[in-house]
């Protein structure tokens, strides 16, 4: 055995790969020397930098290692384009003009009746699973979740998470407490959701809420599986409700799965943008949105004239629901909006919603929210192929 892990141990820093690797209690990461556990609350998980290209054959094998993956990257699901209105939420087909195709009244989430309902509630806790959100923004800040077990700029741990001074969220992009977001695309997906209603700027899809910073994509727009499963793991420890995942990419990972399985034990939902490849996931799988969890919901995106979005993956059984996507108006960094497009839109739109359905009812499962998105979603022959369900329709999923 000593033979084998020492062959483990050369380090040529040229090609060296970072792994996860999965242990069970009684394996000791002391005959691992680069291993870096990640502390996670949900089990035992550590990273490994190797240069062996048969590290994960090898330690695989070792006794209390249940598995080893690489430290995959991800990335943003976003397309940049410019400017103004939110057709997802009132499309009266009349958005024409230069920022945005004509588009077909009526194909839009029914945000207007469902506000008549509920326009959500300061008790549900959304976890922005991203690049970060200005917290600041004029449009976000009084909807921003803020930890108030812990006390800001003492360098001390109050609330004795494992975190010191995350008042805001945390970055796992820089292992820093400061979730500012210096990219756009999870400002952008904060808006989506939960932009005030306060007559400047955009409305989100929830006029109350608390949103919870979590960033684990750099400001260039990735991040690693190491940053995907702390970014889970704190925000199960956070108690949100709710997670809306704009990102994907790399190959099935065990680690990953297994975390949101945990979240979902934890009774949170976690919605997953279904992939801006054009591409079919019932055959061909994206990820996170393909994992196996029941109540895991994989968005498509939608234009503004209930047509599938021409980037948009696709999948009568994987992909649950569709949502607004294409010229998505909403906040940036600095105070700043933008329009932007891909199933990276379409996600928070649905997490919205679900957060609007548990501000009316809140004892619902994550499987429960689910199916009410899906079996009050409005179906029609533009989406008739491309989703188990149809576009999602919050007035309707408020009624039911
Ligand atoms: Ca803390
Ligand atoms: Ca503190
Ligand atoms: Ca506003």
């Amino acid at each position: 055995m000593k033979t084998l892990l020492a062959s483990l141990l050369i380090a040529t820093p040229a090609f060296a790969a970072e792994y996860i690797i999965r242990y069970e209690d009684n394996f000791s990461l002391k005959s691992l020397p680069s291993a870096q556990p990640l502390n996670l609350k949900v089990g035992n998980f550590a990273k490994v930098t190797s240069s062996d290209k048969s590290f994960m054959q090898k330690a695989s094998s070792l006794p209390g290692v249940l598995y080893v993956e690489e430290n995959h990257t991800y990335h943003a699901l976003a397309r940049d384009v410019e400017f103004t209105k939110q057709w997802g939420l009132n499309n009266d087909g009349k958005n024409s003009g230069s920022w945005f195709s004509r588009g077909v009244a009526g194909k839009d989430i029914g945000a207007l009746e469902a506000w008549k309902m509920t326009k959500g509630s300061k008790d549900i806790k959304i976890a922005v699973i991203d690049t970060g959100v200005d917290y600041n923004h004029v449009d976000l800040k009084n909807n921003i979740m803020i930890n108030t077990d812990e006390i800001a700029g003492n360098n001390i741990d109050d609330d004795n998470n494992g975190y010191i001074d995350d008042v805001y969220g945390y970055n796992f992009a820089a292992n820093t407490n400061n979730p500012m977001d210096g990219h756009g695309h999870g400002t952008h997906c904060a808006g989506v959701i939960g932009a005030e209603h306060n007559s400047i700027g955009i409305a989100g899809v929830m006029a109350h809420v608390k949103i919870l910073p979590v960033k684990f994509l750099s400001d260039s727009g990735s991040g690693t599986l190491e940053g995907a499963l702390k970014s889970v793991d704190y925000a199960i420890s956070r108690g949100v409700h709710i997670m809306s995942n704009s990102w994907g990419g790399g190959p099935r990972s065990e680690a990953l799965f297994e975390v949101i399985q945990k979240a979902e034990q934890a009774g949170i939902l976690f919605v997953a943008a279904a992939g801006n490849s054009n591409a079919n996931n019932d055959t061909t799988a994206t990820f996170p949105a393909n994992y196996e969890i029941e109540s895991m919901v994989s968005v498509g995106a939608m234009d503004g004239k209930g047509k599938r979005a021409s980037f948009s993956n696709f999948g009568a059984t994987t992909v649950h629901v569709f949502a607004p996507g294409v010229d998505t108006f909403s906040t940036v960094q600095g105070n700043n909006y933008k329009k932007m497009s891909g199933t990276s839109m379409a996600c928070p739109h649905v997490a919205g919603i679900a957060g609007l359905i548990l501000a009316q009812e809140p004892n619902l499962t994550p499987l429960e929210v689910k199916m009410r998105l899906m079996n009050t979603a409005s179906r029609g022959d533009d989406l008739r192929s491309s989703t188990a369900s149809g576009y999602v329709r919050a007035d309707k999923a408020l009624q039911n």
